[in-house]
Formats: structure tokens, C-alpha cells, sequence
């Protein structure tokens, strides 16, 4: 079949994001043999005329569109971002009627909400490797589409348990090449590499168990080495780890980093760190490697504030893994979540104070929690009378002590006032 697969993602906010699944996504396509057409809408000037050479060119028989952000999860000022995919669909629709099947990350959070919201018929929830090329086959046969896992329908739900790929190994690694349309200076870009799927840690506020699930299964270090090579040698030079929890397990952090370093690739990096693990041969090891930058979501410098969330990790450990890293010159950044369940004047000084005495490179505060469906967070809201239960959060609702808001935003502001690293 012709597929065309679309990256609907227009957000050029924080950093320029390679559509790193649908290009696997592409990949397993085009392995299952399909004709495949890859179109990245990121940096495209003129988003109408886009789709239309490629839908008039290309003449699709289904089209797969990618979403990846929802919302900005902004409190204050939120943007909705659904609505330019929506303009999208009806370009689209304007020059075709072929069946339109979605996916992406924000797609799999919200999957029987998104349909509605952009009137699709069909979605598929989390990685799809396997399950959309078995859609494909079956759309093609004309069979029926009931069972097929993960798939929702409009109207009907989801069609069949969803599918986890038990090795990741089994699944195809990117394409540099797909990158070359939407990387004219290849130098400025960080591609990026995943090497493990799913988090078992289950904090209070987090979607990743509904993209990726809880059971955590990762790549062999050879094959992650074999993806950033490829990179490597058609000219990539900076990689950004999406992974969640890159230091977990340590052993495995260290072989990833130990075959970078073996493979002699002159490389910058960056990664995420799940703070409190660590050790000094991690950090040398990450510093050889070529990390440059590890994000530290620690979100809180209170320890109630820490279990509310269901972090595991404690303050003390916080500071070790900073400083273990400060040590090697990796920078750090940190982030902080203010506001949420059971948050207090001296619990939002407690934190600002931790944070400063971490002496950080940067620091991201964000004020109000995401309310993410089906998780403690969200009950808590539901106990709280914040949200009603049948609110499907498509629209972005946030959880924030009410009655300390105004306070934080002011403490906040003058503390960033004497910060010059530290933003909102
Ligand atoms: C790493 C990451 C980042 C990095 C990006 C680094 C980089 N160079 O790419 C950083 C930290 C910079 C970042 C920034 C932001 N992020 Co972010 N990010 C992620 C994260 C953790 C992983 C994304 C990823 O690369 N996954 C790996 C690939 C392989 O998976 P995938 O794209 O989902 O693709 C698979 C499936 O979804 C599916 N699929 C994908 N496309 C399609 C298409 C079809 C047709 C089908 C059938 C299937 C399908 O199959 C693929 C392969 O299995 C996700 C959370 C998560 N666990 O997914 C959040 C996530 C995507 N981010 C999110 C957000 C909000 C943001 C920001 C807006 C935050 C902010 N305010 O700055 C910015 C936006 C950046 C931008 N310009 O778009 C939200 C989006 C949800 C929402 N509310 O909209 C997520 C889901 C996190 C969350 N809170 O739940 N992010
Ligand atoms: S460690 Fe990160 S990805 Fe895992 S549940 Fe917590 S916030 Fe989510």
C-alpha cells in the first residue's frame, strides 16, 4: 500500500523534536513492504501546500498522523495544541479520502478523547511497530478490524489488549536518512536515541505507564551503539537520550556508556536521570562517553512533598547524584513541580532553598501539576472536588493548592529574579 505518515507536531518550544516513532514506524512500514512517504510538518513554512504537493504526488491509500503534544502543560497561560492537528485532518481531508489512522505519545494518553475531539475513526495506542503494519494487512484484505490490539475506534473502543514488544531488539532502528528534510544543518540538532521502553516507578502525576507501559524492556547496548553509529556517519554529531530513566539499572547505564566510549565516536549527549542513582563510575563513565547535560526531576526539596509524589528517592540522594555530577563538569538541570497535593508556604521554601543549595546550571520551575487520566493524581483531584470524574482531561486541567497559587507565582518570581539560570 502507499502510506503516508505525517508528524503533525508544530511546537518549536524547548527544542526542535525528531518524530523518533514515527520514523520507526516508517521503518517497519516500509520492512513490511509498503511505499512509504515520511513527512515532517516541524519546520515546514507553508504546512497547506506540504500536504498538498505530497497527497497530490503521492496519491496515499491510508494516511497515519503522529501526535505527540497535546497541550504545552502551561497553567497560566495553556495551549491547546490539538487544534492545528485538526487543521491538518481537514487539509488532508480536502484532498483525500483515504482512511486516517492516529498514534504518537499525547494520541496514546488520551486515545477514545482525541478521536472524538478530531472526528478520526482510528488510533492506535502505544508503540506500533507490529500493530500497524497488521492494520495495513488487514485494511488491504478488507478484513475485519476487531481484536486487532491496541486499535480504538470511533464509537467502539478499544478492539483488543494492547501489545508490548517483549524484546525491543526484534523492533527496526530509525533512519537517518528521514531526518534529512527537516535537518538542513545537521550540527544543530539532537537526534534522538531510546534505549529502553516503559517505567515501573509510578509517580503520582505521570502518563509514561499509559504510552509505554509499567514493565520496562530495553535494546542490547550493541544495537543502541548501532543507531547513534548510523547517525554518526551521515554526519549527526549530538544525541539526546529520550529515555525517562537512564541510569536505571546502573549496570546497564554503564555498558551503554563504556560502548560509546570503546566505539570512539566524538559524540555529546545528553540524558534523564531517575535521581538518587548513581555512583563515581557512572559519572566518569557518562563524562568519557561524552554526556554533556543530565536532567534531574527531582520536582520537590521537601520529603512529604517526595512521597506525595511517589518518588523514591530522598533528598540526601538528590544532592549526592548532583554533586557526583558537578564533579565530572556534567552540567545539571533540574526541575521542580510546584503546587500540587499537600503543598504548603514552608513545603515551596523548603524547595526553592534545596534547589539553590544544589547549585544547579538550570532550573525549570513549573507551577500547577498536568492532571494525566487514570492516575493517583488525578483521584486525589477527584477526592478534592477539582475536577469531575467524567472529565476525560483532554482539555488541560491542573492540580494546584488554590489558596497558596498567588503566592507561589510572587515567591517564585522574586527567586528567579536573583537567578538569572533559573526559568518558568
Ligand atoms: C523525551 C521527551 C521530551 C524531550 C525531547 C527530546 C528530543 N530530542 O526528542 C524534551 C525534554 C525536550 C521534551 C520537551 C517537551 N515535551 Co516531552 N516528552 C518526551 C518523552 C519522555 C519521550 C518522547 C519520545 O521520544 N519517545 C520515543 C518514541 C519512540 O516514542 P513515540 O514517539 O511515542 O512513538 C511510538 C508510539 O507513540 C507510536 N506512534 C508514534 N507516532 C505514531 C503514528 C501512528 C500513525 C501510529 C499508528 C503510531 C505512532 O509508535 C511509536 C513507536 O513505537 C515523552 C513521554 C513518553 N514517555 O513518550 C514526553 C512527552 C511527549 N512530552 C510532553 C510535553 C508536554 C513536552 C513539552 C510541551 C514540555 C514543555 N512545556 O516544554 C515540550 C515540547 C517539545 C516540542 N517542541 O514539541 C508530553 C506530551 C503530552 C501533552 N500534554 O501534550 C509527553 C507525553 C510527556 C507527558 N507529560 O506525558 N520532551
Ligand atoms: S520516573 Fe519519570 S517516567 Fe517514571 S513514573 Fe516517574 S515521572 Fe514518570
Amino acid at each position: 500500500m502507499r502510506v503516508l505518515l505525517i508528524s503533525a507536531n508544530t511546537e518549536q518550544s524547548n527544542i526542535l523534536p525528531l518524530p523518533l516513532g514515527l520514523n520507526c514506524i516508517a521503518v517497519a512500514t516500509r520492512n513490511a513492504g509498503h511505499d512509504v512517504r515520511f513527512l515532517d510538518l516541524l519546520t515546514e513554512k507553508n504546512i497547506k501546500k506540504a500536504l498538498n504537493l505530497t497527497i497530490k504526488s503521492f496519491n496515499p491509500e491510508i494516511i497515519g498522523i503522529s501526535i505527540r503534544n497535546i497541550d504545552d502543560q502551561v497553567m497560566n497561560t495553556p495551549r491547546f495544541l490539538l487544534d492545528q492537528v485538526k487543521e491538518i485532518i481537514s487539509e488532508c481531508r480536502k484532498l483525500s479520502d483515504v482512511p486516517i489512522v492516529l498514534g504518537g505519545a499525547g494520541y496514546s494518553i488520551f486515545p477514545e478523547s482525541t478521536l472524538n475531539y478530531l472526528e478520526v475513526d482510528m488510533g492506535i495506542q502505544g508503540e506500533s511497530e507490529i500493530v500497524f503494519p497488521m492494520l495495513l494487512d488487514r485494511i488491504h484484505k478488507g478484513l475485519d478490524l476487531s481484536k486487532l490490539p491496541g486499535l480504538y475506534l470511533r464509537g467502539l473502543g478499544l478492539q483488543g489488549e494492547r501489545l508490548f514488544a517483549k524484546n525491543l531488539d526484534m523492533l527496526p532502528l530509525p533512519d537517518p536518512y528521514l531526518w534529512f528534510s527537516s535537518t538542513p544543518d545537521k550540527s544543530e540538532y539532537w537526534v534522538p536515541i531510546q534505549t529502553r521502553r516503559g517505567c515501573p516507578m509510578d509517580c503520582s502525576y505521570c502518563s509514561t505507564a499509559l504510552i509505554e507501559g509499567h514493565s520496562v524492556r530495553r535494546r542490547q547496548p550493541k544495537l543502541v551503539i548501532e543507531d547513534i553509529v548510523q547517525h554518526v556517519d551521515v554526519g549527526y554529531r549530538m544525541f539526546h537520550f529520550v529515555d525517562n530513566t537512564f541510569n536505571i539499572p546502573l549496570h546497564y547505564a554503564k555498558e551503554i556508556c563504556r560502548k560509546i566510549i570503546e566505539s570512539d565516536l566524538n559524540i555529546s549527549w545528553r540524558c534523564i536521570f531517575y535521581p538518587g542513582i548513581i555512583d563515581n563510575e557512572l559519572a566518569d563513565l557518562l563524562d568519557k562517553a561524552g554526556c554533556k547535560e543530565v536532567s534531574l526531576g527531582f520536582e520537590s526539596g521537601s520529603e512529604r512533598i517526595l512521597r506525595n509524589m511517589n518518588k523514591k528517592f530522598s533528598l540526601d540522594s538528590i544532592r549526592r547524584t548532583s554533586d557526583i555530577l558537578k564533579a565530572v563538569g556534567i552540567k545539571r538541570m533540574g526541575f521542580l513541580l510546584l503546587g500540587g497535593p499537600g503543598e504548603t508556604k514552608e513545603t515551596v521554601e523548603q524547595s526553592l532553598a534545596f534547589a539553590d543549595s544544589l547549585d544547579l546550571d538550570l532550573l525549570k520551575i513549573t507551577i500547577g501539576i498536568r492532571i494525566y487520566p487514570n492516575t493517583k493524581l488525578a483521584k486525589v483531584a477527584i477526592s478534592d472536588g477539582m475536577i469531575s470524574p467524567e472529565d476525560n482531561l483532554l482539555i488541560p486541567k491542573f492540580y494546584v493548592v488554590k489558596e497558596i497559587e498567588a503566592w507561589i507565582r510572587e515567591t517564585v518570581r522574586f527567586w528567579i529574579n536573583n537567578h538569572p539560570n533559573w526559568i518558568t
